[in-house]
């Protein structure tokens, strides 16, 4: 696998899957699921009402995922997975590490080979930049998949500097 990382914005990277820091509702929000619903047009929350609708009626459980059309996008599907909030009194690193685990097997049952992830739980949600990143990075490194590209895209130089420092 060749993990790659880009400053910038992931609403325009051209991969087979784009992963969606979203919240447990799948009904849209800020950040980066604000960016994607609304580069990804109508057509995204309409597939997120009809998981709500049928399999998800209580919304997505933090640290799992689930896939969608993207939409407009220049890219095949969005997979949404629900970052823990950060918390300094409990340690919730396993749940955001599943975050990166389960978006990677939703991938392969849709034989994506390439998959764009944010960092996620480090915007709205508080995570500590250098921390997501040592989690983002060693989990993604030990996984068990057939995803041969996993690009992070990081929204500004900071956090670009953070990821490159890690990797
Ligand atoms: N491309 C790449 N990264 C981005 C983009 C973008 N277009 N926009 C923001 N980021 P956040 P969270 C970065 O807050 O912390 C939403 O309301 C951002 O700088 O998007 O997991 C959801 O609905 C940060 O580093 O996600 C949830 O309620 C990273 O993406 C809640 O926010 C994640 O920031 C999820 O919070």
């Amino acid at each position: 696998m060749r993990i790659t990382l880009v400053n910038g914005d992931i609403t325009e990277q051209r991969v087979d899957a784009v992963v969606n820091a979203a919240n447990s509702s799948l009904m849209g929000g800020g950040g980066v699921d604000g960016a994607i619903h609304r580069r990804g047009g109508p057509e995204i929350l309409e597939a997120c009402r009809k998981l709500r609708a049928g399999h998800y009626g209580k919304g997505l459980a933090t640290g799992q995922a689930v896939a969608t059309t993207a939409g407009r996008l220049p890219a095949k599907w969005v997979i949404h997975t629900i970052g823990p909030v950060y918390s300094m009194s409990v340690d919730r690193s396993e749940l955001l590490a599943s975050c990166y685990r389960e978006s990677l097997r939703v991938a392969d049952s849709l034989e994506a080979r390439s998959v764009a992830f944010p960092a996620i739980s480090t915007g709205i949600y508080g995570w500590p930049m250098d921390d997501a990143a040592r989690i983002a990075l060693d989990t993604v490194r030990q996984a068990d998949t057939s995803v041969e590209d996993v690009r992070f895209v990081l929204f500004d130089s900071a956090a670009y500097a953070v990821f490159e420092a890690r990797l």
